[in-house]
């Protein structure tokens, strides 16, 4: 089995070796997906999982654009159309300085398996730009979004590619790129999801990533009869996931002691209740400010500047922040420290060899694909409501995310279980494979 690996590794490695994200998310992928398909007669022979890392196509284009100073800009922008067996293709845009192609292609891998997992039917993509919105003024933000969506638009549609929020790009992004795709198709759709409640969005969108995050949290827990309760948190990251999984771990009753940004974390003893992360989201969302402002406002509290909150003594980690923040080093701390639950709100946050040490450790480890899939289930559940020209009431969302949270926790089970120790991101990888392997092999090599 090990050869069999290491060849499809490398044959994908001929073509994408200078892609080390994509690469990294290709073998976390191959290494528990290929035993399933061999032992699988109607999976195997087939290179399926061949098919499935290869994106049906990838979009790349230039946006120019006019800053405040009266100089033209020049970025890059992507759009990469994974795979569509199960639906239209869905996933979010990054707006950040670092987005190349390999970080999208990994977003994009991922989300075929996420998005399987919700049971809803949605294929998967992923675009954005090396654009950076920090520092940037309303006005700029909205002549980028503009003419990003102005080359964009010819390739999306509600049946066909439904883009979303992801890193730099939320509520003000989408409003800005659906007002231009309105002007130039002429007609009002669910081209987007994320969008605001008068102009189709769904209630508990902003908040379907985070909550679901600490949900699959529960879940697991539950299952091996614990709780949140009166658990300590620490989460990375103070933006939407962020925001939003700190405000239903308070509502569980658990206690958040740390957020953090790229420029550093902030530990708070005592707690970040609701008026405080009331402060965060402020800073965060209308501000625009930086974390350290917290330590102003807050003084019993302290930053650490450059540092990640993994050093921090807790009982659960909630990476939600950005790819490859956790490292084997920072798990051993973790563990060291008696943490006993990791739920992955960002997308790979936590490098192959942290995963290593989870498991070996036999702690809960849950995989972003499953517990961050609260996000893109409620982009589904925005799709089901503009096509139904509905809307259903935030208890009823929130119930149909709790329900799918569960449904993707009890998948990973049937997938994941092993003798002594559930293997959620086996799990994660299996049951998300099998809905897309069978809608692949029933349309045909096409
Ligand atoms: P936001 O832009 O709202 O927030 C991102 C947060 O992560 C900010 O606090 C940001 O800090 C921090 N961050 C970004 N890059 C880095 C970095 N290189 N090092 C340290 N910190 C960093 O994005 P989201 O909250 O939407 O996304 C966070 C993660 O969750 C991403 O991995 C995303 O792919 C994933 N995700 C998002 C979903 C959604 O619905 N939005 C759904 C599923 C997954 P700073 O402001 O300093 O850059
Ligand atoms: O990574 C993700 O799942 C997202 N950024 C959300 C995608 C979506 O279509 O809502």
């Amino acid at each position: 089995m090990k050869k069999i690996i290491e060849n499809f590794i490398s044959e994908i490695d001929k073509k994408n070796s200078h892609e080390p994200e994509f690469m990294q998310a290709v073998k976390e992928i191959a290494e528990t997906v290929l035993p399933y398909i061999v032992s699988k007669d109607i999976y195997h022979g087939k290179n399926i999982l061949m098919r499935m890392v290869e994106p049906e196509r990838v979009l790349m284009f230039r946006v120019n654009w006019v800053d405040d100073n009266g100089e033209i800009q020049v970025n890059r922008g992507y759009r990469v159309q994974m795979n569509s067996a199960i639906g239209p293709y869905k996933g979010g845009l990054r707006f950040h300085p670092t987005v190349n192609l390999s970080i999208l292609k990994f977003l994009a891998l991922e989300q075929v398996f996420k998005n399987s997992l919700t049971t809803l039917p949605m294929g998967a993509g992923k675009g954005g730009s090396d654009f950076d919105p920090k520092g940037k003024s309303d006005g700029e933000v909205m002549r980028f979004c503009q003419s990003f969506m102005t080359e964009l638009y010819r390739y999306i549609g509600p049946n066909t590619d439904v883009p979303a929020g992801d890193i730099g790009v939320g509520g003000r992004e989408i409003g800005y790129m659906f007002g231009q795709y309105k002007k130039l198709k002429k007609e009002f759709t669910g081209v987007l999801t994320g969008k605001g409640l008068s102009w189709g969005g769904s209630l508990i969108r902003p908040e379907a990533t985070g909550y679901g995050t600490v949900y699959f949290a529960e879940n697991m827990l539950n299952h091996v009869s614990n709780s949140i309760k009166g658990k300590t948190v620490v989460i990375s990251g103070s933006g939407n996931v962020a925001q939003y999984a700190a405000e239903k771990c308070i509502q569980l009753s658990a206690k958040v002691i740390s957020m953090s940004d790229s420029s550093g974390t902030i530990y708070d003893s005592e707690g970040i209740d609701t008026e405080k992360l009331n402060f965060i989201m402020d800073l965060k969302n209308v501000n625009r400010g930086r974390i350290h402002e917290y330590v102003k406002k807050y003084p019993k509290a302290v930053f650490f500047k450059n540092k990640t909150p993994w050093e921090i003594k807790c009982d659960i980690a909630l990476p939600c922040a950005t790819q490859n923040e956790l490292n084997e080093d920072d798990a051993k701390i973790l563990i060291k420290n008696g943490c006993i639950c990791v739920s992955e709100g960002a997308n790979m946050p936590c490098e192959p060899n942290a995963i290593k040490i989870f498991k070996h450790n036999k702690i809960l480890y849950a995989p972003g694909k499953a517990s961050n899939a609260g996000g893109v289930a409620v982009s589904g559940l925005e799709m089901a409501q503009n096509s139904l020209r509905y809307s259903w009431s935030r208890e009823e969302v929130d119930s149909k995310l709790k329900e799918i949270m569960k449904d993707i926790h009890n998948s990973c089970l049937i997938h994941g279980q092993e003798k002594d120790y559930v293997n959620y991101e086996k799990g994660a990888n299996i049951a998300g494979f099998i809905k897309v392997a069978d809608a692949m092999l029933a349309q045909g090599v096409v």
